[in-house]
């Protein structure tokens, strides 16, 4: 087939998503500011369903970036048994809290806050892409790693993924991969970046509401 999708691309789908989850939250954040108490939340079956869209993106990066996939997948996995569970995202929290297990490695609450770091990387990577139209996928993404992960990853990480750097794809090869052209890229990206901001935003204030500092 030739004709330059129009139809749903790798970057349209995970920005749906995001979008359909920012729906859920905007009557829940009106709540909130009016009776200044939760009283549901953010449903963790629809958070792990947006999140789990992200993996399509791997398939784009190259066998380098396969750590990082299973690193993310099986965070997401883990979420996604909890929502069997429990229904909203702060019921996890509020369990964790109790157990004095937040940031226990392997807990839910210790996978949510990491598969919001990706989440929010992605966001960054994106950002840095569109500062320029010659700005490499790797310059992009590495900028983009240094501010929002690097910071809570060993050096042992750290050393593999800024390794990893260079074999990421070209700016070029990337476009092709994920079907986008230069001028869908950005309206997708932006959406993206505007989309899983408030979300987010909103898994952060559940750790502060509780009153756990979020540097690690
Ligand atoms: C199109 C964009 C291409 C850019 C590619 C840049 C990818 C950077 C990947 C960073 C991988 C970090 C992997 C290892 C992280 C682990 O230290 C922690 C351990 O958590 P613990 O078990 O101690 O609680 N794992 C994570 O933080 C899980 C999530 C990491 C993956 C995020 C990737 C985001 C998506 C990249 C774009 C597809």
């Amino acid at each position: 087939c030739t004709t330059p999708a129009r139809v749903n691309t790798p970057l349209s789908v995970i920005t749906e998503a995001f979008e359909d989850l920012v729906d859920l939250l905007k009557p829940l954040q009106s709540e909130i500011d009016e009776e200044e108490e939760e009283e549901d939340g953010l449903r963790l079956d629809a958070f792990c369903s947006a999140c789990t869209h992200v993996a399509v993106l791997f398939n784009c990066l190259g066998f380098a970036f396969k750590f990082a996939e299973m690193e993310y997948v099986s965070k997401v996995r883990d979420l996604v048994e909890a929502s069997k569970t429990f229904d909203t995202l702060q019921n996890i929290l509020d369990l964790d809290v109790e157990k004095e297990t937040v940031k226990t490695p392997g807990s839910h609450s210790r996978n949510l806050r990491r598969v919001r770091q990706g989440l929010d990387l992605i966001r960054a990577i994106f950002e840095q892409f569109l500062i320029a139209d010659d700005y490499s996928l790797k310059d992009a993404a590495t900028t983009a790693y240094t501010e929002v992960c690097a910071p809570f990853h060993t050096w042992a990480v750290r050393t593999a993924v800024y390794a990893g750097m260079y074999t990421l794809p070209t700016r070029d090869q990337l476009l092709l991969r994920l079907n986008e052209t230069d001028q869908s890229v950005e309206k997708n990206m932006r959406r993206y970046m505007e989309a899983s901001r408030p979300i987010i935003e909103y898994i952060d204030k559940l750790y502060i509401q509780r009153n756990i500092k979020l540097d690690w």
